[in-house]
């Protein structure tokens, strides 16, 4: 039986190291816990070893979802719900070790939607704030306060927080895929969410199509005064088309040896600050060049991956990730991990999304190289 006192003496880690907690249960401890939980207190040394770890220890574990198995689970969702009956027609991607907080990786969530020609997603807005990248069909459309972007494979596009927004299918489309990244467990971790139906169910856009493409899309800015007064905390950009990601990730290979642990790696950004996207989610792409294999590497931040073109693997914590287009894995906090592009002749595109503009806002971004270059594989996922 799962009683409190045999839960206690799990989590008391018997380390034998000074200043650590070592306490031997006895009967007479056993009645003094039992007597402070009656008074919803407890005793700190029996889990000290727990809520302190000597470095993280995340409930999260690596996980990959492979596109095989995932397009053919989220393709039955619309023989059985409208986007109307669901509100999001959406797959979650669940870590086993965080099921109860909905979360792929530490406090990021992630799922896949989809939505069939002509559809649409009502509007509404939440303090969690929201991304997509794009993973197939044409036609894709979403509305962000009232500018309307289309969208097409591999795109990335921001639902800052606050902002009111909905998607949909233009009638003359194909079936469209895409992935979501919020950053819902965080926001109910903080206690901090909150959830609004649009008055009009859908809006109506009242700004210029693609207009903050065209004001902020080119790396130019229009002089200071026009631009003073965006005072929001995220990109006033609210899409990043895959084609200007590619051509910046292929022409910064030729000026640049990038990262020994990323390969090319270039940071989605704010064009006005040159910092992240939002303020509690970062996204990167990068290309790994043909033949590349990084070096391995530990750092806090929860980070979840997209393959935008190509295939290779990951090896995260001695185990081989295989991975092909439009694949998700996550890599939890402090998880030692290296990239490897299997093919010869062609360059490996990952998109990622993750909570280093968290980790770094706080101050409680670390990050460690292993004493080896690479990880010795246990095993293959
Ligand atoms: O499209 O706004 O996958 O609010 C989960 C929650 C998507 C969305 C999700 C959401 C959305």
């Amino acid at each position: 039986m799962d009683t409190a006192a045999e839960g206690r003496r799990r989590e008391n880690w018997r380390e034998d190291v000074a200043g650590r907690a070592n306490v031997a249960d006895t009967p007479e401890l056993e009645a003094y816990y039992d007597a402070l939980e009656a008074l919803s207190m407890g005793p700190l040394w029996t889990v000290a070893n727990k809520i302190e770890p000597w470095h993280p220890v995340p409930d999260s574990v690596p996980v990959i979802w492979r596109w095989k198995d995932v397009k053919p689970a989220i393709s039955r969702a619309p023989e059985l719900v409208t986007p109307e009956q669901a509100g999001r027609r959406v797959i979650m991607l669940v870590n086993p070790g965080r099921r109860q907080h909905a979360a792929a990786v530490g406090l990021l969530y992630t799922g896949v939607q989809i939505m069939d020609p002509g559809e649409c997603a009502s509007a509404h807005r939440h303090m969690a704030s929201a991304l997509r990248f794009i993973m197939e069909g044409s036609g894709a459309f979403t509305i962000v306060d009232g500018e309307r972007l289309s969208l097409n494979a591999r795109d990335f596009v921001l639902t800052p927080n606050g902002t009111w927004h909905e998607h949909g299918v233009d009638a003359s489309g194909t079936r469209c895929i895409w992935q979501d990244g919020l950053d819902i467990p965080l926001m109910n971790a903080l206690d901090a969410n909150f959830y609004e139906v649009h008055p009009n169910l859908n809006q109506t856009p009242h700004l210029p199509p693609e207009g903050s493409v065209a004001l902020y899309g080119a790396g130019l800015l229009q002089p200071t005064e026009a631009r003073a007064n965006w005072r929001k905390p995220y990109s006033p950009l609210l899409k990043y088309s895959w084609e200007a990601t590619e051509e910046a990730l292929t022409r910064a290979a030729r000026a640049s040896d990038g990262s020994p642990y990323d390969g090319i790696i270039m940071d989605y950004v704010n064009p006005l600050t040159g910092g992240p996207v939002m303020p509690t989610i970062g996204a990167s792409a990068q290309m790994l060049r043909p033949g590349e294999r990084t070096k391995a590497h530990r750092h806090t931040g929860s980070f979840v991956y997209q393959v935008a073109k190509g295939s290779g693997y990951s090896v995260i914590e001695g185990v081989r990730y295989d991975w092909t287009e439009r694949d998700i894995f996550v890599i939890p906090s402090w998880a030692a991990h290296e990239h490897a592009n299997a093919s010869d002749t062609d360059p490996a595109f990952l998109f990622c999304f993750h909570d280093l503009p968290v980790m770094r806002s706080l101050g409680i971004f670390r990050e460690a190289a292993l004493d080896e270059p690479h990880q010795t594989i246990t095993r293959t996922a």
